[in-house]
């Protein structure tokens, strides 16, 4: 009998909600608890390409908005044979970011349209789960300052924040919108709770395609 596959389960939301910190309190819980799992982020700024869109990030070089578009794109294209074996090997993989950041940002941008921003992404691992973590504006900004890096204003991540909302309406992704204004740990045993759910329906159908 094959071995039963692991998850993908993705974790989105604006900046300051606290995506980084569940992510690593829930592989180290799920690795706890004896079950394989692994974290990964995107961008993954350790490649080629993700070194392209990191210093994009970081204000050092320009781009043109539709190619830094198609080089995140890439960057996730990039990681697809990792993650499949991985997946395939049995192991979950817990995602910072993933293919709906992509569009949500770059259709906050003046002259884009959400259709138009989600083809590239088209065929990419489909996750099991995608997790928002919701927190108001006027909540992110009671964590503190943004930092100096592209994006990082509160009048575009309102504009991310609506994007998401519209993407969440997508009723063929597994969408689950987890209240980030909670404490660290309330947050982490929800997360905890729908993350446990889908790993063991994950195991039971093939992973999709979006
Ligand atoms: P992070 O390393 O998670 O802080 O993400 C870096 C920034 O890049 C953050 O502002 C969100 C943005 N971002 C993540 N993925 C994409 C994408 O695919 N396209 C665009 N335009 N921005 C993205």
């Amino acid at each position: 009998m094959a071995s039963k596959r692991g998850a993908l389960i993705v974790l989105e939301g604006v900046d300051k909600a606290g995506k980084t910190t569940q992510c690593q309190k829930l592989v180290q819980a799920l690795q706890q608890s004896g079950r394989p799992a692994e974290m990964m982020r995107f961008p993954e700024r350790s490649t080629t390409i993700g070194k392209l869109i990191s210093s994009y990030l970081e204000k050092k070089n320009d781009l043109e908005d539709h190619t830094v578009h198609l080089l995140f794109s890439a960057n996730r294209w990039e990681l697809v044979p990792l993650m499949k074996k991985k997946l395939e090997q049995g192991t979950t993989l817990v995602v910072d970011r993933y293919a709906f950041s992509g569009a949500a940002f770059t259709s906050a941008k003046p002259g884009f349209c959400l259709d138009w921003c989600m083809k590239p992404d088209v065929g990419l691992p489909k996750p099991d789960l995608v997790m928002f973590l919701q927190l108001s504006p006027a909540e992110a900004a009671l964590r503190g300052q943004f930092g100096e890096e592209r994006y990082e204003t509160s009048v575009f991540q309102k504009a991310v924040q609506q994007k998401f909302e519209q993407l969440m309406k997508d009723p063929s992704v597994n969408w689950q919108v987890i209240d980030a204004s909670k404490s660290v740990e309330n947050v982490h045993k929800d997360i905890t709770t729908h993350s446990l759910n889908t790993i063991n329906t994950a195991q039971t159908v093939p992973l999709g395609e979006l």
